[in-house]
């Protein structure tokens, strides 16, 4: 279980505080974050820490945070300060921030040597050699419907169908939604800011559900054209890590 939102963000960009303090600028270089806070790689207790490569920490939207959504940081969010990367896994978003340091080589911390890495499907966690694992950092476009709910019974007619798509640094060009498994798709409607960067675009469709169990699948696609895999079997791997095929939600009209 978990939880994800989008929020707004204040505090300094890393570059400014790079550049204050004269830190090297070269593209082979690495910036490396610690938390407080101790985590368990594996069995391993070690600080938390991670690191992203130069060229993503000079981005001007990566912040060293001090308030969330206007209000100061909360404990649980990263008090009294973290990092926010954007477009990143939020593994790379250290909270409750101890130390910053300029590298020539990535974090050897386990969260970020041990952690968050992406394996061939032919690859078991007996057989991965974790210095081979594509670190993961950017993530994919993604979809998903919000209501209804998997399982919910619904009545027949007309219902609401609402969702998010992401794309990160790209933008969502079109959102499609299926009533009946993929056999056929229609557009949905954006209700945020198609201009807006690293946060989701909620939608929405109005679809005529027939009664029965029915099939909703959404998928999106971004301003390349591309989309998301259809099964999330073609991007097995051992770890379960980005599964972003099309999201299905199963309910009974009735
Ligand atoms: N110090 C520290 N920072 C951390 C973590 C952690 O365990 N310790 N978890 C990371 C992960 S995996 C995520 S997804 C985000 C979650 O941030 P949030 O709690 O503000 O949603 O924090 C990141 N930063
Ligand atoms: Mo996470």
């Amino acid at each position: 279980m978990g939880a994800i939102g989008n929020a707004e963000w204040t505090g300094v960009r890393l570059s400014d505080v790079l550049d204050a303090v004269g830190a090297p600028d070269a593209s082979d270089l690495f910036v490396a974050f610690t938390g407080a806070d101790e985590v368990d790689v594996e069995g391993e207790e070690a600080s938390f820490g991670v690191s992203i490569a130069m060229d993503k920490a000079r981005q001007p939207d990566v912040l060293i945070a001090w308030a969330m959504n206007g209000e100061p940081l909360t404990p649980e969010h990263g008090a009294p300060l973290r990092m926010v990367v954007p477009g990143y896994a939020g593994v790379r978003s250290a909270k409750w921030l101890i130390r910053i340091e300029v590298r020539d080589t990535p974090s050897d911390a386990p969260i970020q040597a041990h952690d968050y890495k992406l394996f061939p499907a032919d690859v078991t966690s007996d057989t991965a050699d974790w210095s081979q694992g594509l670190t993961i950092n950017a993530m994919p476009l993604n979809a998903a419907i919000c209501v209804p709910g998997s399982g919910e019974s619904l009545p027949a007619g007309e219902v609401r169908i609402e969702g998010y798509a992401i794309a990160y640094d790209r933008r969502v060009s079109r959102v499609e939604v299926s009533v009946n498994g993929g056999r056929d798709w229609q557009q949905a409607t954006f209700t945020d800011d198609p201009e807006a960067h690293w946060g989701w675009r909620r939608w929405t469709l109005d679809a005529t559900l027939a009664k029965g169990r029915q099939h909703l699948v959404v998928r999106a696609f971004d301003e390349t054209g591309q989309g998301q895999p259809e099964r999330p079997d073609t991007m097995w791997n051992f770890a379960g890590y980005l599964c972003t095929a099309w999201h299905h939600v199963d309910v009974l009209v009735e």
